[in-house]
């Protein structure tokens, strides 16, 4: 295809936008890269066919049976592309203790000039597709705005979906004039020549060499997390790596909720959680499954609005069971990246509960021997608008307001199932102490536990000691912070059997923080905070194993000390930057646990 809308690059441009600061960084982008042609993305439904029926033409994407999956495409990678790649992702800040321990440095001209180097031609005999998006309501003033210049198609596709992306949002953006600049090229693909950098002083993005979601899709962790959260901390609001959920109880009263699980522990399935038969009444509304841009009222009243306009989310496991709103939404009007196919070209993934695959991830024919038929972090990519419980708040400009938040990791010993911190400062404690084991969402070893703080250890742009400082700083001059909460559903016995069921499961769990909101329910205060009463979850029709609940709403004091000791040498390595009060907080928490 010729794409329309398109110019030749880059000498003799036709401008194609009234703000000559993005017109001309365009025209230097197809300079450097050496695009063919330029083509400027306007979100249109004719636009997206276009790019479609060149990528089925190319092979970047190949129809599923359109009967039972219409509209549904797949998409395959280069099996050395199928996750983030946090060992080549840098924040290329000016003084590395900005960047912090949690974070890969380099100086910013070194950087550009490595990165420079690789997109030196980089897009010769391709198009360059300028991508004006906006991340959040199109109409929210918590909204921010970025332009994404890619040479990838599957990437244009994607980013419609994710964002609110084209013509309104280049209008915003010619309007404001402050937007991040996201460049990004697959090139070849060489796993050697691969960096995905962010220069947060400059509010731009560098991306080579991989196709992959979040690393390529640049509005997503890049721009709303890892920029957005260097300019929330100048600008006084978060940025956070957080899922957002209404519940509302049987009387009609919505709570809001925002959940900080890392990578691929069931953000997704808490988002659009179905309650079950034993809940009569509940609804569950869905507003974001991932991130989440938290801001301060005028009222002092916590607010969240979700940036992104889609879901990326993991495909194995989800089921009719797990997650039936996800299940259905994604029999249409999907992109499928690196699942396997049915004999009659279904997608297929493991704990589909339907279906046999005869085609793996990697296009071969399915030998078990070659491992899954689906890739473990084998994604689909879905309007959000498509769920069931879309909630009719996800486009209100002003967001809504958080009653909770809510911590948790995959740990499959110490952690209880709920707990509530004692103060927003001890909550500061209990998300800095988050560790988890690894997941497939990010290359390297799976299952392994490592500090987590906030979800945020792939995703903070800044020094954490910083960020933990910038947490803190919020509890000057508001009384309505939300409370801060702790939640494990992945606690194990001896044997390895899950204790807790999860999935819709969970609401039973919700409810009680929701109840400890309303102050309609006691706790029991232990030294790492306040625990349930075993009572007060609702286990009514559970099949729980003996000794589950028990086990699943005390604390192993021993552990606990084990835990806090680890703690303590994890907030260390932050040196003097490290806030006192945390530190302080730690202390109280190392007494109590003595004093048991
Ligand atoms: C994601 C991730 O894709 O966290 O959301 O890796
Ligand atoms: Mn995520």
């Amino acid at each position: 295809m010729t794409p329309t809308n398109s110019v030749p690059a880059p000498g003799g441009q036709t401008a194609k936008t009234t703000l000559a600061a993005l017109q001309q960084w365009v025209n230097d982008s197809a300079s450097l890269c050496k695009a063919d042609s330029v083509h400027w993305c306007d979100g249109s439904e004719e636009e997206n066919q276009r790019l479609t029926e060149m990528m089925l033409e190319t092979g970047d994407l190949s129809e599923l049976n359109q009967n039972k999956y219409p509209n549904c495409y797949l998409h395959l990678s280069d099996p050395s592309d199928v996750a983030r790649v946090e060992h080549l992702t840098f924040v290329c800040c000016e003084n590395e203790d900005d960047a912090g321990p949690n974070n890969h440095w380099m100086a910013p001209t070194d950087a550009h000039q490595k990165i420079d180097a690789l997109f030196d031609g980089a897009m010769q005999g391709r198009t360059m597709y300028i991508i004006p998006y906006c991340m959040g309501p199109i109409d929210s003033p918590y909204s921010r705005l970025g332009v994404e210049i890619t040479d990838s198609p599957y990437v244009v596709i994607n980013m419609r979906l994710m964002t609110r992306m084209g013509s309104q949002a280049l209008a915003r953006i010619e309007q404001e004039k402050t937007f991040v600049k996201g460049l990004h090229s697959t090139s070849d693909l060489d796993p050697n020549k691969r960096f995905i950098m962010h220069f947060p002083e400059e509010l731009s993005i560098k991306s080579i060499g991989s196709g992959y979601g979040g690393n390529a899709l640049l509005g997503k962790k890049c721009h709303a997390l890892r920029i957005a959260s260097w300019q929330a901390r100048q600008e006084g609001w978060l940025a956070e790596h957080m899922l957002i959920v209404g519940l509302e109880s049987p009387e009609g009263d919505t709570h809001y909720v925002a959940c900080a699980f890392p990578s691929a522990c069931g953000k997704t399935n808490l988002a659009m959680l179905i309650p079950p038969a034993s809940q009569p009444g509940w609804k569950i509304w869905t507003l974001g499954d991932d991130i989440a841009w938290l801001h301060l009222d005028d009222e002092g009243v916590l607010r969240a609005i979700n940036p992104e306009a889609g879901y990326f989310g993991v495909v194995p496991g989800t089921n009719a069971k797990t997650n039936k709103n996800a299940f259905d939404m994604i029999t249409s009007d999907t992109i499928f990246t690196n699942v396997a196919l049915t004999a009659d070209n279904q997608p297929w993934w493991e704990n589909k509960a339907e279906g046999e695959p005869v085609t793996d991830w990697q296009g071969r024919e399915y030998d078990p021997a070659n491992g899954k038929a689906a890739h473990p972090n084998s994604r689909f990519t879905v309007a959000a608008r498509k769920n069931a419980s879309y909630s009719s708040l996800a486009d209100a400009p002003d967001g809504v307001p958080i009653s909770a938040i809510v911590f948790g990791g995959r740990r499959k010993e110490l952690a209880p199932l709920v707990y509530e911190a004692k103060s927003w400062r001890h909550g500061v404690l209990v998300g800095a102490g988050v560790a988890s084991e690894t997941t497939a969402a990010a290359t390297g070893s799976v299952g392994v536990v490592r500090r987590d703080p906030m979800a945020m250890k792939p995703f903070c742009g800044y020094n954490f000691a910083d960020y933990w400082n910038h947490w803190l700083s919020l509890d000057n001059g508001t009384n309505k912070l939300p409370k801060i909460f702790h939640v494990n559903w992945f606690r194990q016995d001896k044997e390895g059997n899950f204790l807790w069921p999860g999935f819709g499961e969970n609401l039973r769990v919700l409810r009680w923080i929701i109840d400890r909101c309303d102050s309609n329910v006691a706790a029991v205060e232990t030294p790492i905070g306040l625990l349930p009463n075993s009572k007060d979850i609702d286990i009514t029709d559970l099949d729980l194993l003996d000794g589950a609940i028990d086990a699943l709403t005390s604390i192993d004091v021993a552990q606990w000390q084990a835990e806090m000791a680890s703690v303590a040498e994890y907030l260390e390595s932050y040196g003097d930057r490290l806030p006192k009060a945390l530190q302080e907080e730690l202390e109280t928490v190392v007494k109590a646990l003595r004093a048991a």
